[in-house]
C-alpha cells in the first residue's frame, strides 16, 4: 500500500482533493482552520492501493499551534512515503514557502497546484515546467472542485511512491557554505544514534536543532551523550554568532 499525505497552507483545498480522491465527505469551507484532524481514505489506481490522509492546514512544519502540529507530526514522525503538497495557484508566493520546507524531508515531493480555474480566470500565467524544474519534484494543475486534474495527480502519486526518497540535500535550500558546514557537523553527531537516525530525516533533524526547535532539542537529549550534546550546542552558538 502507498501511504501519501496531503498537506498545504490552510484553505487551499486539501480537503477538497481527498474527498475526490477516496470518494469520502469530510467538511470543507472557505475559510482556514475548517480540518483540525487528521482523516484518512483509501483509494485504488492503477492497481494500486493509496492510503491518502488530509491534514489540517499548516504554514510551516515548526509547531506554533496544535493543528500545525498535528500535520507536522504526521509528515516528520509517519514519513509517508509520498507527500502531496497542495499549493494555492492564486497565492504561489506564499504557499511556496511550505513547499521548500517541504523539500528538506527525505520525502517524495508531489505538488498540485490547486485553484487552476481561478489562475485562467484571472489571467495569471505560471510556467509550470518551470516550476518542477525549480523545484525538482512534478507538479500537477489541478480544480478540486470539478476534479480537473486528478487523474494526473493520481499517476504522479503512484509513480512517486516508485522512486528511492528524494535525498534532501540535493534539492533543497542552501544556506550558504558556512552555515551547510555546521548543519553538517550535527548531522554527523545525529549519525551517532541509530534511534534518531532511524526516526527523522537527519538534515531535517540537523536544521531544526540548529533553529532551537524544542521537540528536536527533546528528543537529543534522550538520545545522545552529554559530550555529544555540548558539542551540538557550541555548534548552535557558532550559527548565531554567524547570523548575526
Ligand atoms: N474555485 C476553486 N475553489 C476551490 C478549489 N479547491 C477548493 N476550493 C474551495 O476552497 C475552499 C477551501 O477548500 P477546503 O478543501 O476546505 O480547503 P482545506 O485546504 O482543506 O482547508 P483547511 O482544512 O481549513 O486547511 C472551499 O470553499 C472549496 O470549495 C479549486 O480548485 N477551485
Ligand atoms: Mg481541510
Amino acid at each position: 500500500m502507498i501511504r501519501a499525505a496531503l498537506i498545504g497552507n490552510p484553505n487551499v483545498g486539501k480537503t477538497e482533493i481527498f474527498n475526490r480522491l477516496t470518494g469520502l465527505s469530510q467538511k470543507v469551507g472557505n475559510f482556514p482552520g475548517v480540518t483540525v484532524e487528521k482523516k484518512a481514505g483509501r483509494l485504488v489506481h492503477q492497481g494500486r492501493e493509496i492510503e491518502v490522509v488530509d491534514l489540517p492546514g499548516t504554514y510551516s512544519l515548526t509547531a506554533h499551534s496544535v493543528d500545525e502540529l498535528v500535520a507536522r507530526d504526521y509528515i516528520v514522525l509517519e514519513r509517508p512515503e509520498v507527500i502531496v503538497d497542495i499549493v494555492d495557484g492564486t497565492n504561489l508566493e506564499r504557499n511556496l514557502y511550505l513547499t521548500l520546507l517541504l523539500l528538506e524531508m527525505d520525502a517524495n515531493l508531489v505538488v498540485a497546484l490547486n485553484r487552476w480555474d481561478m489562475v485562467k480566470a484571472r489571467g495569471m500565467e505560471i510556467d509550470i515546467e518551470k516550476l518542477s524544474e525549480l523545484l525538482g519534484c512534478p507538479v500537477v494543475p489541478t480544480v478540486a472542485i470539478t476534479g480537473d486534474g486528478l487523474e494526473d495527480l493520481k499517476d504522479s502519486i503512484v509513480d512517486a511512491a516508485g522512486q528511492k526518497r528524494a535525498k534532501g540535500q540535493d534539492a533543497a535550500l542552501n544556506y550558504g557554505c558556512d552555515i551547510e558546514r555546521l548543519i553538517s557537523k550535527v548531522e554527523d553527531l545525529i549519525r551517532k544514534s541509530p534511534a534518531l537516525v532511524e526516526k527523522y530525516p537527519q538534515r531535517w533533524l540537523a536544521i531544526k536543532m540548529l533553529e532551537g526547535d524544542e521537540m528536536a532539542m527533546e528528543q537529543t537529549r534522550a538520545c545522545l551523550s552529554s559530550s555529544q550534546l555540548a558539542e551540538i550546542l557550541s555548534i548552535i552558538e557558532a550559527v548565531e554568532a554567524a547570523i548575526k
